[in-house]
């Protein structure tokens, strides 16, 4: 079977949506260099960006990743085209051509280096998760950072996105070009202010009026992204192939759901993102907080305590009616009332559709796939909501069993001989190999690792209190639940 390329699109004419701007005579060039090019990437940004260019522009993308080469690998053989999958009641294909090209950081470094000093790079868009950023518990850059220090010694391949976008930020200023827009698209509080904060303080370690430039002229908008997208499955390139009729190494499935909300200060010359559904908004901070504290609190929540209870997938714990409850109850409790949502947003019925999107049974998004880097998440997504509530006096017990949920989930891990994906594993690993069980012997240690917890919340004694409480109550609840619902456990 042939292979989707530029040369085998055009037999996909009017059988699916294609990209007319890759079938046309003149192609748009690169003006967008993406870091972290995984399946979130593929079917949020660049298909944003995808329709964009159906409006016109020299808005392709150049998808870099740091060190992985599955992505070049697939994708470069066909011309960077992949399908998307949109799976609701029925299940929509459309070819993405915004991607023309994967460059591997560690392989083609100078490659990378040329595009992101090229005058006609103007933004530089990332998905390189919660633990690319190399922030401390503080949210600041962590310059202890095994990788950053060696960054900051001068190496002449940077191994770091942070250390590669400031060298390239650099080559810009002395080439007097302006820097380029970056753009974060991760689930950070505050992601924008976060990632221009790192760079300056990167820069200001070998240069001060590099960093000077930079704090006069970066623009770093603040976003809010969502779309549910589960890692492709042999079900769905199975599905793929029979649709196209092509071979297509890497197919990308998500919900029909998709969002993307930015900080509207950019420069002027843009993709046609608004037309392509992109939402400008003056402050972005209240969308990324309804976003990580409606969906992603109850999704990491579902993830650990689920996978306690045996299920495999976010529908599957769904179905757990007393799962659910406990849940909604956090939310409604606890969440809700922690922050001021963005006065457009009704937020019973966005959190009630977001429970909706979870009983999608068209996805089959595993909790495993979520429980991943929770030393990462649950900073952005649990502690602020609890920080909230403790200085406002109000409940926290609920929000803390999902750090409880977290601790048995990695004692569970550990006692099972299965890895744990985290990039603070051997510390949690060596917390677990202490474990007894009992609440105030195991939380204090859990809690004592401080680039999760901050000093504020591990000396809270209203917080340990809680925490214990949870510990307490969440073992009981698993081991309970888990009879009565299988009991041949
Ligand atoms: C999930 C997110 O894997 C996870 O941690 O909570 O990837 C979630 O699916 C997206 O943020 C939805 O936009």
């Amino acid at each position: 079977m042939e292979h989707l390329s530029n040369s085998t699109l055009a037999s996909l004419n009017g059988k699916l949506p294609v990209p007319a701007y890759r079938l046309a005579e003149v192609k748009p060039q690169i003006g967008i260099v993406h870091l972290g090019p995984g399946a979130f990437f593929r079917g949020h940004q660049a298909f944003y960006t995808d329709q964009a260019l159906q409006y016109g522009g020299d808005w392709a993308i150049s998808a870099v990743s740091m060190r992985s080469a599955d992505v070049s690998q697939a994708l470069m053989p066909q011309d960077g085209l992949y399908t998307l999958a949109v799976l609701d009641s029925q299940t929509s294909y459309q070819i993405i051509g915004s991607v023309q090209e994967i460059l591997i950081a560690s392989e083609q470094y100078a490659a990378v280096f040329a595009r992101l000093t090229a005058s006609s790079t103007r933004y530089v868009t990332m998905t390189i998760t919660e633990k690319g950023y190399c922030l401390n518990a503080a949210g600041e850059l962590d310059l202890n950072h095994p990788q950053i220090q060696q960054d900051l010694s001068g190496n002449s391949q940077a191994v770091t996105a942070i250390g590669l976008l400031a060298s390239a930020l650099a080559a810009r200023y002395q080439a007097n070009v302006a820097p380029f827009c970056v753009i974060s698209c991760d689930n950070l509080t505050d992601n924008g202010h976060k990632l221009r904060r790192a760079l300056i303080s990167y820069a200001a370690q070998n240069d001060p009026a590099l960093a000077n430039w930079l704090e006069q002229q970066l623009i770093s908008p603040c976003t809010m992204v969502d779309s549910i997208t589960p890692a492709t499955d042999d079900a769905l390139r199975t599905n793929v192939t029979a649709e196209i009729d092509l071979t297509d190494n890497w197919p990308i499935k998500r919900e029909a759901f998709v969002q993307w909300v930015i900080e509207d200060i950019l420069p002027s010359e843009r993709p046609a993102w608004q037309q392509a559904g992109v939402i400008y908004a003056a402050d972005v901070s209240a969308f990324e907080k309804a976003k990580l504290r409606l969906l992603n609190a109850p999704h990491s929540t579902l993830a650990y305590t689920g996978y306690l209870l045996g299920y495999e997938t976010v529908f599957d714990a769904m179905q757990d009616e007393q799962l659910v409850a406990q849940i909604q109850q956090m939310v409604s409790a606890e969440i809700i009332p922690s922050f001021i949502a963005p006065a457009e947003l009704d937020v019973q019925q966005y959190s009630a559709e977001i429970f909706a999107r979870f009983r999608n049974p068209a996805i089959r998004h595993l909790l495993a796939q979520i429980a991943w880097d929770g030393s990462q998440k649950i900073p952005m997504r649990i502690l602020p909501a609890i920080k909230d509530n403790l200085t406002a006096g109000r409940s926290i017990e609920r929000l803390c069993s999902c750090l409880a949920a977290w601790f048995l989930f990695i004692r569970r891990r550990a006692s099972e001989g299965e890895k744990l994906i985290d990039p603070l594993a051997e510390t949690l690993l060596a917390v677990t190999a202490q474990c007894t069980g009992k609440a105030s012997h195991d939380v204090p240690l859990f809690l004592a690792v401080d680039a999760v917890f901050p000093a504020e919340l591990s000396l809270n004694s209203e917080f340990l209190a809680a925490v214990m409480a949870a510990y307490q109550h969440v073992s009981v609840f698993v081991a309970q639940h888990t009879i009565s619902q299988n009991p041949a456990k």
